[in-house]
C-alpha cells in the first residue's frame, strides 16, 4: 500500500480561535514528508502550493517524492468564498472552471494521477439562501465542463456534508455519484474521505463499495472524527473497526491508489503525528489483509452473523 499527505497539513493552519505550527514553504513540507515513515505521495494544493511545473518537478525528485493528487483550491479566492461552481454570476462560474481545467493542466505536466476537487463553498447556511434548481444545474454544467477537460487526467469530486457552508451541496456520497451520473463523463471519480463520510453518516466501507458498483473510480482520504465535524483526527483514533473494514473492501476493490491522510496535527508534533498514523494505517492495512477474506465473504452469503461477530472479536480486537 502506499501513503501520502496533503501538504498543507504540514506548514501553519487555523480555526476560528487558535494558530497551530509554523508556517513552511513547500520546499521544507515537501522535506517533512519525507521524514515520515511510510510516506512518499504528496496531494498538493492548486495553486497555492506550487511555483512552475518544471521547479515543482525539480523538488520533487529532490526528496524522491511521487505524486498522490492534486487538489484544486476554487474557494480561497473572495469572490468564491459564498460558492464557486453554483453561483448564478456565470462569470463567476466560469473561472472557477478555468481554474480546475489550469490545475489539470498544471497535473498533466508534473506527471499527477489525477485532480481531486472539494467544492466546500457551494452549499447553503439558511433556508431560502440559494435556487436549489439552478444550483445544481449549474454544478453539473461546471463540473461536466470541467471533467471533459484534459481526459486523460481524471477529475475527482470530494463531498462533505458541511464546512465551509453549514449545508454543502454535495452532502454525501450517494449525492456525488448522483452529479457523476448526470454528469456522464468516465473520467471521474470520488474522492472518499474517511471523516467526511462518517460526518455524512456513513459507513465509509460501504460508501466504497457503493461508488465501484456505480461505475466509478475512487480515492481515498484517511483521518478520524467524532462524527459530529470534519475534526481531522488521527487515523482509527476512534473508528477503528471501520477503518480496518474500509481496508477490507479497499482489497476487495483492488485498490492501488495512494492512502492520502487528510488530518491535522493541530497540538501535536508534525513529524510525530503523521508517523503515528502511518503505523496505525499500514497496521490497519495488513491486519486486513491478514484476513481469511474468502471465508468472511463465504459466511455474510451464508448469513452466519454469529460467526462473523466472533470473527471480528477473535481477528481483528484480537479478544
Ligand atoms: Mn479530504
Amino acid at each position: 500500500m502506499k501513503q501520502g499527505v496533503i501538504i498543507g497539513f504540514l506548514g501553519k493552519t487555523q480555526d476560528r480561535f487558535s494558530e497551530y505550527q509554523k508556517p513552511a514553504t513547500t520546499r521544507e513540507k515537501l522535506e517533512i514528508v519525507s521524514q515520515i515513515d511510510g510516506f512518499d505521495g504528496v496531494e498538493m494544493v492548486f495553486p497555492y502550493e506550487n511555483t512552475t511545473p518544471e521547479e515543482t518537478s525539480a523538488l520533487m525528485k529532490e526528496f524522491k517524492l511521487n505524486f498522490a493528487a492534486i487538489n484544486v483550491n476554487i474557494k480561497k479566492e473572495a469572490e468564491w468564498v459564498p460558492g464557486a461552481l453554483t453561483r448564478p454570476d456565470k462569470a463567476i462560474r466560469d473561472r472557477a472552471v478555468a481554474m480546475i481545467k489550469r490545475a489539470k493542466d498544471f497535473a498533466k505536466a508534473v506527471g499527477a494521477p489525477h485532480v481531486t476537487c472539494c467544492p466546500l463553498s457551494d452549499g447553503y447556511d439558511v433556508l431560502f439562501q440559494i435556487n436549489y434548481k439552478t444550483a445544481w444545474n449549474y454544478m453539473v454544467e461546471t463540473i461536466g465542463e470541467s471533467a471533459d477537460y484534459l481526459p486523460e487526467i481524471p477529475l475527482f469530486i470530494e463531498p462533505k456534508y458541511s464546512e465551509t457552508r453549514v449545508h454543502c451541496q454535495l452532502d454525501s456520497t450517494a449525492k456525488a455519484l448522483l452529479l457523476l451520473k448526470d454528469v456522464q463523463c468516465k473520467n471521474t471519480g470520488i474522492t472518499l474521505d474517511m471523516g467526511h463520510s462518517l460526518q455524512s453518516q456513513e459507513n465509509p466501507a460501504q460508501a466504497l463499495s457503493l461508488i465501484y458498483e456505480n461505475g466509478f473510480d475512487a480515492y481515498i482520504h484517511t483521518n478520524d472524527n467524532d462524527t459530529k465535524a470534519d475534526w481531522d483526527l488521527i487515523g482509527a483514533s476512534r473508528h477503528f473497526l471501520s477503518y480496518v473494514e474500509l481496508m477490507f473492501w479497499a482489497q476487495q476493490y483492488n485498490y492501488n491508489k495512494y492512502f492520502t491522510t487528510d488530518a491535522s496535527p493541530r497540538i501535536f508534533n508534525v513529524v510525530e503525528f503523521f508517523n503515528r498514523h502511518s503505523e496505525i494505517t499500514i497496521g490497519a492495512y495488513n491486519l486486513a489483509k491478514s484476513l481469511n477474506q474468502p471465508q468472511v465473504l463465504e459466511m455474510m452469503k451464508n448469513e452466519d452473523f454469529n460467526g462473523l461477530m466472533k470473527f471480528v472479536n477473535k481477528d481483528i480486537y484480537r479478544i
